[in-house]
């Protein structure tokens, strides 16, 4: 009895076991391959909304065979290391305003350069169009994939000390800038102290005062709460900020033609929902910056400001060429 007992219940053993294996083995081949999306600020912004889309997107096509893990507020690191992180496979997807861009792909520098655009219609015409889709190839020569172009939005000054209505009221004052020498050289060009700094060490640098002052769009000051430790909002509109879906090659060139579709789909799902969501606050942001206890200065002239920052096109041009930038400001769009 006991051994017939002991035998059966091997068998039983076994037969588990054989059923665990296989079962195993059927879950691996179906294991769905998670993809991680970093941004650098928090999941109710703009990046937030473009990261869900991306995810609804690519696990419905996917049919899950991609599951999509969403990492907010530089939980991987700036939009610097999080570049750094696409090229050596670290991080499968970012969604990053342009600001360090340019120290990888120099040739989206043009695409920084202040009063450039001069509205959301023309630079969104111009990033779907030929010139948009000629630069997200470029990405591909520096160890990165372009897989779409997104959106932060025009930036404005804010600051803890006066109301900026004109040039001269920047001097002196210590304004944090992206990683991105042309809106260094705009800034110092303006008498500003520029600092650049990594987003995710803006919000403190400001409660601290180590700047004065920094410039964002609606999207990114109601985003990072950043009406808490800021007074003054000047509506500048100084340059228009692209921001960009970019992948790692790493995982991107490995995918068959079909995924990658996948993922073009999924890229411009998320691109069209930071746009949404840019135009909601264009429309919401300033009322609710009021209520948070902003100032708003909304008659600011933009001449003077770009006449005081025009040294930098030359500069570029010098060091670039206007190929690119006479081919954007000549386009239909
Ligand atoms: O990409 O660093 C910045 O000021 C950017 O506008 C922000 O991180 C969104």
């Amino acid at each position: 009895m006991t051994s017939r007992f002991a035998k059966s219940t091997l068998a039983t053993a076994i037969g588990a076991a054989t059923t665990l294996a296989l079962a195993g083995l059927s879950l691996q081949a179906q294991a769905a391959t998670e993809v991680s999306v970093g941004y650098a600020i928090s999941s109710d912004s703009h990046y937030g909304a473009g990261s869900r889309a991306f995810k609804e997107t690519l696990e419905r096509l996917s049919d899950g065979e991609f599951t999509v893990t969403d990492h907010p507020s530089g939980s991987l690191g700036g939009e610097r290391a999080m570049i750094e992180g696409l090229q050596i496979g670290t991080v499968d997807v970012v969604i990053t305003s342009t600001g360090p861009l340019g120290n990888f792909v120099p040739e989206t520098y043009v695409l920084d350069l202040p009063f450039l655009f001069t509205s959301y219609d023309q630079a969104r015409c111009v990033l779907d169009g030929e010139i948009g889709q000629e630069l997200l190839d470029k990405m591909g020569e520096h160890d990165l994939v372009g897989l779409a172009w997104a959106e932060n939005g025009f930036r404005h000054i804010t600051n803890s000390r006066r109301a900026i209505e004109s040039p001269e009221d920047v001097r002196g004052l210590k304004i944090r800038t992206m990683e991105n020498r042309i809106h260094q050289q705009a800034f110092e060009d303006l008498g500003a102290s520029p600092t650049p700094m990594a987003m995710p060490e803006l919000f403190t640098a400001l409660q601290q005062g180590t700047v004065d002052g920094q410039e964002n769009p609606l999207t990114v000051i109601v985003a990072a709460n950043l009406y808490e430790v800021q007074d003054q909002l000047s509506l500048t509109g100084h340059v228009y900020s692209p921001a960009i879906v970019l992948g790692s090659p790493v995982l991107i060139d490995g995918l068959s033609d079909e995924q990658r579709v996948w993922f073009d789909e999924a890229a411009r799902a998320a691109a069209e929902a930071t746009r949404a969501e840019v135009s909601r606050l264009e429309e919401e942001g300033v009322a609710f910056l009021q209520e948070q206890g902003m100032t708003v200065t909304d008659n600011v002239d933009p001449a003077p400001f770009q006449s005081a920052i025009e040294e930098v096109n030359a500069e570029f041009v010098e060091q670039y060429g206007d190929d690119m930038l006479e081919r954007i400001r000549n386009s239909d769009c």
